[in-house]
């Protein structure tokens, strides 16, 4: 089944109708052995609503328009649940991959509220529960692709943060929008180390937070978001490098100035501020023209190409017509 969002006009498959059926069969044997069974027909992607987990607050069942974008999309296999959860970049819970998976309980999800400020109309503290509702909730399946030269397949489940920024009417004088993570470290042990600046800031052009892609992220898997992977919300933004996504927003902020990012602070070189995923532009330590997808028999996986702007250029690649992409990296 094809479905055709109202919103963007994209065509895409429903992720329960493109995911090998071992994916959610491993997850069918988790919900089994919780005893949940039978709370909704196996593959519907409300199904995996019915988690024991604690929850931030209940989180509305998905929209039936899901949506994620077609192409190459359709034929690629879901990074299995464990390796998106146990494999992650999360540095307020260490710098090593496996870290955030056994680190990230200590974090506290709720109550959690996020901070709108800055050059809008409406600025002011929305708490989590008023955030799940205020737009239907989408699955989306997107490509990440980290900077270190790896990459996923996942299910988000959110709505477009056009929605929220919408709500909140930007003045004529906005031009970005800054993201900023918690960082509480009573938490979060790595928070205070020298790393990275704390807290954690991310930033978008106001034209990119808009683009319908750019989604408020509150799941993934038809679940809760795991706690390493940003809960209770975070961005998830396709055709940029993973560190764009912003983990465990606490505030938006809108701005006329181009945020100064952690990670374009702790290397300008390395980071910079667009970091569209462009196989033609070097990481200086390495290549960005390939990257080895998780899961997919480990180390010794052979690479895949990387596309430009991760594959998303048919949707993307005019926010930046004009632009020279090798200085704007
Ligand atoms: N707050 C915060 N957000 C963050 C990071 C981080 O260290 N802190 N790491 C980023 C990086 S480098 C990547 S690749 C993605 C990883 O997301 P995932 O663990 O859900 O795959 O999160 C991004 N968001
Ligand atoms: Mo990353």
């Amino acid at each position: 089944m094809l479905i055709k969002t109202q919103a963007d006009g994209f065509i895409h498959p429903l992720s329960s109708e493109i995911a090998p059926q071992q994916v959610y069969q491993e997850r069918r044997q988790v919900l089994q052995g919780l005893g949940l069974m039978g709370l909704a027909a196996m593959g519907a992607p409300q199904m995996a609503w019915a988690d024991t987990s604690p929850r931030p607050g209940q989180l509305p069942p998905l929209n039936a328009r899901a949506s994620t974008q077609a192409g190459a999309m359709a034929s690629e296999a879901l990074t299995p649940y464990k390796d998106a959860t146990s494999y992650n970049n999360f540095y307020e819970f260490g710098t090593d991959k496996s870290d955030p998976g056994r680190n990230a309980h200590t974090l506290k999800t709720s109550p959690w509220s996020l901070e709108i400020e800055g050059l809008v109309k409406k600025p002011g503290r929305m708490n989590l529960e008023d955030l799940l509702k205020l737009s239907p909730m989408e699955e989306r399946i997107y490509r990440m692709r980290c900077v270190e030269g790896w990459s996923m397949v996942l299910p988000w489940v959110g709505y477009s943060l056009a929605e929220l920024i919408n709500k909140v009417e930007p003045l004529g004088s906005a031009k970005f929008v800054e993201f900023v993570s918690l960082a509480d470290p009573k938490t979060m042990p790595y928070v205070g180390s020298r790393v990275l600046s704390w807290p954690y800031v991310e930033g978008l052009r106001l034209d990119e937070a808009m683009h319908p892609l750019t989604l408020l992220t509150f799941g993934m898997y038809g679940e809760v978001l795991p706690k390493q992977n940003g809960a209770p919300v975070r961005l998830s933004v396709p055709w940029k490098y993973g560190f764009k996504n912003a983990k465990s927003i606490v505030k938006i902020r809108f701005t006329d100035k181009q945020p100064l990012t952690a990670w374009n602070k702790a290397a300008a070189n390395e980071y910079g501020f667009y970091s569209n995923v462009n196989p033609n532009v070097d990481h200086p330590r390495w290549s960005q023209a390939s990257e080895r997808r998780i899961g997919d028999g480990g180390l010794f996986a052979k690479k895949q190409k990387t596309l430009m702007f991760n594959g998303y250029e048919a949707q993307v690649g005019q926010l930046y017509a004009g632009m020279d992409l090798t200085k704007n990296f």
